[in-house]
């Protein structure tokens, strides 16, 4: 049988997921986990490069895992693991550190929106980000990467690290390609429709989370800022409108051109209601599910364990293939390092 090729993505434990992660990443995952090795991360060390609150990480690992669950990712087809049960991820990113330029980092639109944000806190981890991103990816050999479109650009660093690693070492990373859905790859905030919806955001009803109930979606979608034509159409100068279109095509399967139809004549407020009742209709099994499985913290914990074991193989294999390449004195033996 010939081998599936691997696909890799990470979402961080950083919080309760927004309907733009669940459209931009989760559901890409599902959509493509058969075809494909897939491997699914939480980003538990990318997590730590913004302050956390005492508990918020370990309790937002466990949410996420059962997220991943209930939106139905397998973990006995794919492999669902925590980035900082493989060590091998932050010994790459040494590796990749001794290739990588400041200037590359620090003109990254990520690193310079999140310095924005926590000016208190601009450490070396917020800038090695991507770095770290590219270890999660090359480690696997990756072929795809599903990310929403704000990953771009890191996704692009961990190409140019695969190249000039292989160029400068010989052969040794797959060079990965990112799959960036055509529709919903950045949703947008239901306040500001010019910014991206953001699960760190300060105004709650700027974003849908995966744990709002029926009742808050219908009134949040209620609340989100549009214009005054009343005409529900797709167009540049109404990115609050374009926006609900996105989100409604997105949960239903329509097409625009099928929704603005649907919609001809109809007022703001009907438009708005459908939108949340659909939204709702998908999100609210899911939340259940996923509070169900969050119940059961040894499942969760034996899920992750099996995830890492399965995936330290593969990403071992990789890591000494580096390490000999860059000249280091080979492992001779494996330790076993104590856990307990
Ligand atoms: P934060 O909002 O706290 O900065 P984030 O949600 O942007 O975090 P991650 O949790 O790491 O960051 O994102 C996980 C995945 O969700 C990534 O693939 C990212 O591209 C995607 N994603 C995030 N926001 C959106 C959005 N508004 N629309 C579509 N995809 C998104
Ligand atoms: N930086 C990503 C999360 C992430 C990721 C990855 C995505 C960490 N490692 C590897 C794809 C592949 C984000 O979405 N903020």
């Amino acid at each position: 049988m010939e081998e599936k090729k691997i696909l890799f993505s990470a979402i961080q434990p950083s919080g309760i997921l927004t309907i733009g992660n669940y459209l931009g990443a989760i559901k890409n995952f599902k959509k493509l986990q058969s075809d494909y090795q897939s491997i699914f991360a939480l980003a538990d060390l990318h997590t730590l490069t913004v302050k956390q609150e005492q508990g918020a990480l370990k309790r937002n690992t466990y949410e996420l895992t059962a997220l991943y669950l209930a939106c139905g990712l397998d973990p006995e087809q794919s492999i669902l693991f925590a980035q900082s049960h493989v060590p091998a991820h932050a010994e790459l990113t040494w590796i990749l550190n001794t290739i990588t330029y400041p200037g590359e980092l620090s003109r990254m639109t990520q690193f310079k929106d999140k310095s924005l944000k926590h000016e208190d806190n601009i450490n070396m981890g917020l800038m090695d980000y991507p770095v770290l991103m590219a270890a999660d990816i090359l480690l696997y050999q990756t072929e795809l990467v599903p990310i929403g479109a704000d990953q771009k650009q890191h996704l692009e660093l961990s190409r140019d690290l695969a190249i000039r690693f292989n160029n400068r070492f010989g052969e040794t990373f797959k060079v990965p390609e990112g799959y960036i859905a055509k529709s919903a790859a950045r949703v947008m905030s239901l306040a500001e429709p010019e910014r991206k919806m953001s699960k760190s955001d300060a105004n709650v009803n700027a974003f849908i989370s995966m744990d709002d109930d029926t009742d808050t979606i219908i009134r949040k979608f209620k609340r989100a800022v549009t214009d005054s034509d009343n005409k529900i159409i797709y167009a540049d100068e109404k990115p609050g409108i374009s926006n609900l279109l996105t989100i409604y095509t997105a949960f239903t399967g329509k097409t625009i051109e099928e929704a603005e139809k649907e919609f001809d004549g109809k007022g703001y407020g009907d438009f708005k209601l459908k939108v949340g009742e659909a939204v709702a209709s998908v999100i609210d099994p899911i939340r259940q599910e996923k509070n169900k499985i969050l119940a059961d913290k040894d499942y969760l914990d034996t899920v992750l364990a099996n995830g890492a074991e399965r995936a330290a193989r593969i990403a071992y294999r990789t890591l000494n293939k580096v390490y000999k390449k860059v000249g280091l004195l080979p492992r001779k033996r494996g330790y076993n390092v104590r856990l307990r």
